[in-house]
C-alpha cells in the first residue's frame, strides 16, 4: 500500500538532493547558505525516519494487545485475562528479529539490545513463563520489539502503554503519539480510571484519539442469545459521550471483537472477519495514518519551496544586476554598501532589546509560577487526595500490595488534577500575562529600529535597481515568522500576520512542556512516599483497623499530608526546572531572528563581493543562468508534486 507515498518521498528526496547542489555550486562560502544546506538536510532526516506513532493505551485487560494482534493478523503480544506486564511494549517493523530493553530509571544500567528467544532470560514477558526459574533482578520500563510482520505496515511504530504507566517515558510516548487508541471493554467503559485517563489527555492537548471498544463479540452473542438490542444501545450511548473527546467525531469511537478478528485473519475465514467489524476500524485508522504522512509531505514540500523561493530571488538579482552596464555598477556598489553597512548597525540593536525581553519572560514565569504554586497548587493538594476516587480498597490480605496500588492511584490522580491547574494556568495566566504582554512591549520598540532595518535594505534594492519580490517578509512579520519556526507547531511556519501577534498560537506546546516538568517533580514525590504510606497502612491494619475513621479515609489523609511536604520541598526543583525550558525557548528565538536577518545581510554582502569582480561577470552570468532554469525546475516539479501526489488523497 501507500506506493504513492513511496514513490512521493523518494522523489522529494531526489530534489533535496539537487537543490543543495544548486545551493552549493551557487554560494559556495556564504554562512547564510550553509544554513539552507542544514534546513534540507533537516527536512532530508525527518523523511527518513518517517514512521507514523500509534499509541495504545487503555486499562489493564482492556484488550489492547488482543486489539495490536489482530492489527498485526498473528498472536504477536502475550494476552492475558490477568495483568500481563508493567512495560511499554514498542512494535517496529525490522527484516532482522530483535529487541532492545530498557532499565528503570533508578536501576543506573543502559538499554541493551538481546534475541527475540533470549528475552524470557530477562523478563516474564508472558505470564505462562512465570514459573521460569532464571532471576529477574532488574525492572525495566520499556522493550523495544522488532519483527518482520508480513502483512503490517512498515511505516507505523505500534506502542502498548500499560495502566500503572504514568513514568516519563509513557509521558513521552504519548507526547509524540501521532494516533492514540484508547481501548475500553464495551461491557464496562468510561469508568474513573478512563475517565481521569481521557482528562488527562486532553489537558496535555492529545486530542487525535480513537476510542475502540473492545469485546463487542460478547456484547453481541448475549444479543443473539437472549433477544436484547444491547449491542446497538452501547453503540449509540457511547458514540454520544465520547465524540466531544476526539478530532475524529463520532468517526473516531470503534466497537470491534479483536478475538473473533484475529481468528478470521488466521484461519482465512472473511465472513468471521467482518462480523468483528474490525475491518471498518481498520480502514478509518489506515485513512487517518495516511492523512498523517500526507501532512509530513506537505510539510517538507513546503519548506524545500520555501528555500527554493529564496535561491530563485538571490539568482534573479544576481542576474538582473549583471545585465548592467558595469562601470556604473561600480559606483552603485560604494553606495549601496552604505546602506548595508546602516542596515548591520540596526541588526545590531535588535539582539540587546530581545534580550531584555527574554530575561523579563524568565523571571516573570518564575515569579509567577512560585506564587501559583504556593498559593493554587500546595494549599490543594489535601483536598484533591480527598477528591480521589481509587478503584480498589485496602485489603486485610494483601495490606502491603493494597496499600501501595491505592497510594499509587491517589497520586495518579492527583497529578491529574495538577495538571489540568496546570493547563488552565498557563493558558490564561502564563502566555497573555507573561509571554504575551513581554513580547508586544519588546515588539513596539522593535518597530522603528526593524523599519529603519528595512528601509535600508530596499535603498539598497533600489540603488542596484534590483527588482523588488513579492514574497519578500519585511518588519515585523520577518520577526514572526522567525518565532513561529521556532515555537509554533512546524506546520504551520509560512503562516505571518501583523501585529498584534496571538501569542498563544506560538505556544501551543507550552502547557505539556510545563506538565513534562510536573511529572519529573511529581515521580519523585512518589517515590518517596510510597513506602511511609505501605508501611502506615500496615500498621494501621494490623493495630487501628477498628478505629471510627475508615482506613481509606486515614490514608488519604497521610498520602495528601506527606505529597503537600514532598511538593513543597520540590518547589525550586520545579521552578529552576521552568526557567531552565523556559530560557531554551526564548534563546532559541533569538538566534532564529539572528540568523534570520543574517542571511539578508549575508546575501547582500555575498552579491556585492560578486559584482565587484567584474571580469568575472560573463562567466559567472552563465553559471547562474544554468542555476536558476534548474532551480525553477526543481519549483515545478514541486508544484506538481502537491497536486499530483499530495493533494490527491491516497
Ligand atoms: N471476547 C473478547 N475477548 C477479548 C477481546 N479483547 C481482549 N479479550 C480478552 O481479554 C483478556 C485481556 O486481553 P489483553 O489483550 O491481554 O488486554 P490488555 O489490555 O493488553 O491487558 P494488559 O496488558 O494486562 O493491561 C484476554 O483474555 C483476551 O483474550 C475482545 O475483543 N473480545
Ligand atoms: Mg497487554
Amino acid at each position: 500500500m501507500r506506493t504513492l507515498f513511496k514513490e512521493s518521498l523518494s522523489r522529494i528526496s531526489d530534489i533535496i538532493n539537487r537543490q543543495s547542489e544548486i545551493i552549493s555550486v551557487v554560494g559556495s562560502v556564504s554562512v547564510s547558505y550553509k544554513h539552507y544546506l542544514s534546513i534540507l538536510k533537516q527536512i532530508q532526516e525527518t523523511l527518513t525516519d518517517y514512521k507514523l506513532k500509534v499509541v495504545v493505551l487503555g486499562k489493564y485487560g482492556s484488550g489492547k494487545s488482543s486489539l495490536i494482534n489482530a492489527l498485526l493478523g498473528q498472536k504477536f503480544l502475550p494476552v492475558n485475562p490477568l495483568p500481563t506486564y508493567d512495560m511499554v511494549v514498542e512494535i517496529q517493523y525490522s527484516d532482522k528479529p530483535n529487541a532492545t530493553l530498557y532499565p528503570t530509571n533508578n536501576s543506573g544500567k543502559e538499554p541493551f539490545d538481546v534475541r527475540i528467544e533470549d528475552l524470557k532470560k530477562y523478563i516474564f514477558f508472558d505470564r505462562e513463563e512465570m514459573n521460569d526459574d532464571v532471576k529477574k533482578a532488574i525492572a525495566y520500563e520499556k522493550i523495544v520489539l522488532r519483527y518482520p510482520i508480513d502483512n503490517y505496515k512498515q511505516d507505523v511504530v505500534i506502542t502498548e502503554i500499560p495502566e500503572v504507566s504514568d513514568n516519563l517515558i509513557s509521558h513521552e510516548c504519548l507526547l509524540s503519539a501521532d494516533i492514540i487508541i484508547y481501548c475500553m471493554n464495551s461491557q464496562s467503559p468510561f469508568g474513573t480510571i478512563d475517565k481521569n485517563t481521557i482528562e488527562h489527555l486532553r489537558a496535555l492537548g492529545l486530542t487525535s484519539i480513537f476510542f475502540v471498544l473492545t469485546f463487542f463479540d460478547t456484547v453481541e452473542y448475549w444479543d443473539l442469545m437472549i433477544g436484547n438490542h444491547d449491542a446497538e444501545d452501547t453503540r449509540r450511548h457511547y458514540t454520544n459521550i465520547l465524540s466531544p473527546y476526539t478530532d475524529f467525531d463520532s468517526e473516531g469511537i470503534l466497537f470491534v471483537g479483536s478475538i473473533p478478528a484475529l481468528m478470521g485473519k488466521i484461519k482465512n475465514d472473511t465472513s468471521l472477519l467482518e462480523s468483528s467489524h474490525f475491518p471498518e476500524m481498520e480502514r478509518k485508522l489506515d485513512q487517518m495514518i495516511n492523512e498523517r504522512i500526507r501532512l509530513k509531505l506537505i510539510k517538507a514540500v513546503d519548506s524545500v519551496g520555501k528555500v527554493n523561493r529564496e535561491i530563485r530571488r538571490y539568482l534573479s538579482n544576481k542576474i538582473e544586476l549583471y545585465k548592467q552596464d558595469k562601470t556604473s555598477i561600480i559606483e552603485k556598489l560604494n553606495s549601496a554598501q552604505v546602506y548595508l553597512e546602516r542596515a548591520k548597525e540596526k541588526a545590531k540593536m535588535i539582539s540587546p532589546l530581545w534580550n531584555i525581553c527574554a530575561s523579563e519572560i524568565v523571571s516573570g514565569t518564575e515569579d509567577r509560577f512560585r506564587l501559583f504554586f504556593l498559593s493554587e497548587i500546595l494549599p490543594n493538594v489535601e483536598s484533591w487526595v480527598q477528591e480521589c476516587n481509587p478503584m480498589q480498597g485496602i485489603s486485610l490480605w494483601n495490606p502491603k500490595r493494597t496499600g501501595t496500588d491505592y497510594t499509587e492511584s491517589c497520586m495518579k490522580c492527583l497529578q491529574a488534577k495538577m495538571e489540568i491547574e496546570m493547563c488552565m494556568w498557563s493558558r490564561e495566566e502564563l502566555v497573555p500575562q507573561v509571554f504575551s504582554k513581554n513580547l508586544i512591549i519588546c515588539l513596539e520598540h522593535l518597530k522603528p529600529i526593524m523599519d529603519e532595518y528595512e528601509s535600508n535594505l530596499n535603498s539598497l534594492n533600489n540603488v542596484l535597481s534590483l527588482k523588488q519580490n513579492n514574497s519578500q517578509v519585511y518588519g515585523i512579520r520577518r520577526i514572526n515568522q522567525a518565532m513561529s519556526e521556532v515555537v509554533g507547531g512546524d506546520i504551520n511556519w509560512s503562516i505571518c500576520t501583523p501585529v498584534p501577534i496571538p501569542v498563544n498560537y506560538y505556544f501551543p506546546k507550552l502547557p505539556s512542556i510545563l506538565n513534562s516538568i510536573y511529572v519529573v517533580v511529581l515521580k519523585n514525590v512518589f517515590e518517596k512516599i510510597s513506602d511511609d504510606v505501605t508501611i502506615i497502612a500496615l500498621s494501621s491494619l494490623m493495630g487501628g483497623c477498628l478505629g471510627d475513621e475508615p482506613i481509606e479515609r486515614r490514608l488519604k489523609r497521610t498520602i495528601g499530608r506527606k505529597a503537600k511536604a514532598q511538593l513543597a520541598m520540590n518547589v525550586n526543583i520545579a521552578i529552576s526546572e521552568i526557567r531552565n525550558r523556559v530560557e531554551i525557548i526564548t534563546n532559541k528565538i533569538l538566534r532564529s531572528i539572528e540568523n534570520n536577518l543574517n542571511t539578508h545581510i549575508d546575501q547582500y554582502q555575498k552579491l556585492i563581493k560578486d559584482v565587484k569582480e567584474v571580469d568575472l561577470i560573463e562567466e559567472q552570468m552563465a553559471t547562474n543562468l544554468v542555476m536558476l532554469t534548474k532551480n525553477n525546475s526543481i519549483s515545478d516539479e514541486l508544484g506538481l508534486m502537491v497536486t499530483k501526489h499530495i493533494e490527491c488523497k491516497q
